[in-house]
């Protein structure tokens, strides 16, 4: 049968189940990776299975996320993560040397091998032709003692470039095309496969940015094929042994064809508050930026910012602008250097910060007041850099760069200037050097915690009997940002639930903790899409401890409904989505899950009698799950 390169991949690591979309498959798992602010909990949740070492190919644990050591927390965090890493055969990566999809590309990513990572922009890795996606901290746990991931079969989209970038247009702008097209909930349930004669015209870093931010598509994940570009960057990044072309087979299916032709790209934004808001740039010419962030995981390769280099050369930025610049690792920093692009963009006015998340997740970096920000990231949901009214437009380097010398958006028509394509540099300097490699004996290893790092504790059974409050009623696509906001105070507390609990939902409803510690129990209920973005398991787990036991949505993002799994909550939708408006907060729905199984479909009664239909589509092993009180209950039930 002819394939396509992620059929090619799913094929070759296939443990269980059948690839026709909708049907469960178990995939081996080759690399497995963390950051700090999902990883402590991976880690904890490790130790809770008392396991020995990894039975992966390669596992790193990277710091980027609470790089800011405001008191002990963060860096307790970090010690604790070394420690760990050490112990249990894993590299480490310390905070400053870099994002961790960017330093994944440079160091270690394979084309054809799988990776599940414990952050929604894993998928980056695409850029390279691995399969990549984002998992919750604990399905990372169990990927990294060897067991299977389980997902649902993914549809497969062919997205077909034709032709070739023209003027300011980018890589970015060719994903936030495809977000206007598609919405936020456009990819959800498939791989966003790339073809054409369009790919070859870009990069790696190029192909990167457009996999990471098939994130925000809500996309399983996203694949480029590997091909002489994926060869020039692995040589260069001193890994041409770790290349292997792949390619879809000719005339190999898809579910669905969606063509671009790149050559009539526009430069693009997406305006507050959804990265789906997207208008080109020409439109909002004349608004006035008060601050533009450069960097991410979407936008932090030195393809990036040599070409912010190349419009700020000899100019300074407008005087009501303030610019920050996050590269995206150590590498990329050495390489502006050797190339005098950092003076140029330092001479220029603009603030350099560490190689780290920074002002992507609010860890410094907000906007001031209604400040507008133009910002090369991925996602800009309300609150999220950290100002509850700041105005977020993700764009590309270049619309930044040229925002920030003229202070407000203006008409990409008047760009005056001619730029290179982005390019990749002469050389690039190898910093393998800063990771820490396991040793072979970890006989002598100590676990070092700290007074934030709060063991977990068991969740009970779900019990067959539910009578639950409807805490809070929800619209369309809530993010995990609503849910359990990010920045840089309640970030610190990701190692420490009780604590962290007490912040869910604060950014929507103030009330909503003091409600569920009243009630002690309930019920969410929300629209389309809920729980799209990140893929902090936080936004499950802090509920569940709330003593949130039932999720009833119209529909819901891919990686948090595993976790709402993975932590015991039983996710429902609405088998009539007009019943959503008969329901409101404070109705008490009693639903009795004893017969809960495959396909059944579940009935809510309301206090006047009134009953709903629930529906499903979780498989026997993912209800078994949620009624032992989530996976970890599960797996130490397995290991009896
Ligand atoms: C994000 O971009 O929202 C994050 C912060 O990287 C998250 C992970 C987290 O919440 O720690 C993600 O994308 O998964
Ligand atoms: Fe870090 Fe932002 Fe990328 Fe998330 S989206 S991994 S916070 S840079």
């Amino acid at each position: 049968m002819k394939k396509n390169i992620t059929q090619k991949i799913i094929a070759a690591h296939l443990m269980d189940g059948e690839m026709i979309p909708g049907h469960e498959i178990a995939l081996k798992i080759d690399q497995t990776l963390t950051q700090d602010a999902t990883g402590t909990m991976a880690y904890l949740q490790w130790e809770a299975m008392d396991l020995s070492r990894v039975k992966t190919e390669l596992s790193v644990s990277y710091v980027d996320h609470n790089t800011l050591q405001m008191g002990f927390r963060n860096p307790d965090d970090h010690r604790y993560l070394r420690s760990v890493a050490a112990k249990y055969g894993i590299i480490f990566s310390p905070p400053g040397t870099g994002i961790c999809h960017q330093l994944h590309l440079e160091n270690f990513a394979i084309p054809g091998k799988t990776l599940i990572g414990s952050d929604s922009h894993t998928p980056t890795a695409g850029g390279i032709g691995s399969l990549a996606m984002g998992a919750g901290g604990l399905s990372v746990a169990l990927a990294m003692a060897g067991e299977a991931y389980t997902l649902t079969m993914p549809q497969i989209f062919s997205i077909r470039l034709e032709g070739s970038l023209q003027g300011y247009a980018s890589a970015k702008d060719i994903i936030l095309h495809l977000l206007g097209l598609l919405s936020v909930k456009g990819g959800v349930g498939a791989v966003m496969e790339y073809s054409g004669p369009g790919v070859n015209t870009l990069s790696v870093p190029e192909r990167a940015t457009i996999t990471n931010m098939g994130a925000e598509l809500g996309a399983t994940t996203s694949i480029f094929p590997s091909d002489e570009q994926t060869r020039v960057f692995l040589a260069l990044m001193g890994r041409e042994h770790d290349y292997l072309p792949l390619q879809a087979d000719h005339g190999a299916h898809y579910d669905r064809e969606i063509v671009i032709d790149l050559s009539t790209i526009v430069p693009l934004a997406a305006q507050p508050h959804m990265p789906d808001l997207v208008v080109p740039v020409a439109e909002l010419d004349g608004l006035a930026v008060d601050q533009v962030a450069i960097g991410s995981c979407t936008n932090s390769s030195y393809a990036d910012l040599q070409q912010v280099a190349q419009i700020l050369t000899g100019e300074h930025i407008a005087d009501n602008t303030d610019l920050l610049l996050s590269p995206g690792s150590k590498q990329v920093l050495k390489m502006l250097m050797a190339q005098g692009f950092l003076d140029t963009i330092l001479d220029a006015g603009g603030r350099l910060l560490e190689c780290a998340c920074g002002p992507c997740i609010g860890m410094g970096g907000s906007p001031q007041s209604s400040g507008v920000s133009a910002r090369t990231f991925n996602r800009n949901f309300e609150g999220r850099s950290g100002t509850l009214d700041g105005q977020v437009y993700l764009v590309s380097p270049i619309t930044a760069a040229f925002c920030a010398l003229q202070g407000k958006f203006t008409n990409p028509a008047t760009w005056n200037k001619t730029l290179s394509k982005p390019s990749l540099p002469p050389t690039a300097p190898s910093i393998r050097h800063l990771f820490s490699f396991p040793p072979e004996d970890d006989s002598s290893v100590q676990i070092l915690r700290g007074p934030n790092i709060v063991p977990l504790t068991a969740f009970d059974p779900l019990p067959n009997n539910l009578d639950l409050p409807v805490l809070i009623k929800l619209g369309d696509n809530i993010t995990t940002d609503h849910i359990m906001p990010a920045g840089a105070a309640i970030t610190a507390l990701r190692s420490n639930i009780p604590a962290i609990s007490r912040h869910v939902f604060e950014r929507v409803d103030q009330d909503f903790v003091h409600r569920a510690d009243k009630a002690n129990q309930g019920l969410v209920l929300a629209g389309e899409n809920y729980g799209q973005g990140s893929s902090r398991e936080h936004a499950a787990l802090a509920p569940r401890h709330l003593g949130v036991r039932v999720v009833v949505a119209k529909s819901f993002a891919r990686i948090h409904k595993a976790n709402l799994i993975n932590f015991g909550i039983l996710p429902l939708t609405l088998a009539n989505p007009l019943d959503y408006n008969i329901l409101a907060q404070g109705d008490r729905l009693s639903i009795n899950v004893h017969d809960l199984a495959p396909a059944t479909i579940l009935h809510g009664t309301l206090t006047n009698g009134q009953s709903i239909a629930l529906q499903h589509d979780l498989t026997a092993t993912e209800i078994a799950i949620i009624k032992v009180g989530g996976l970890l209950n599960w797996v130490k039930s397995k290991q009896k």
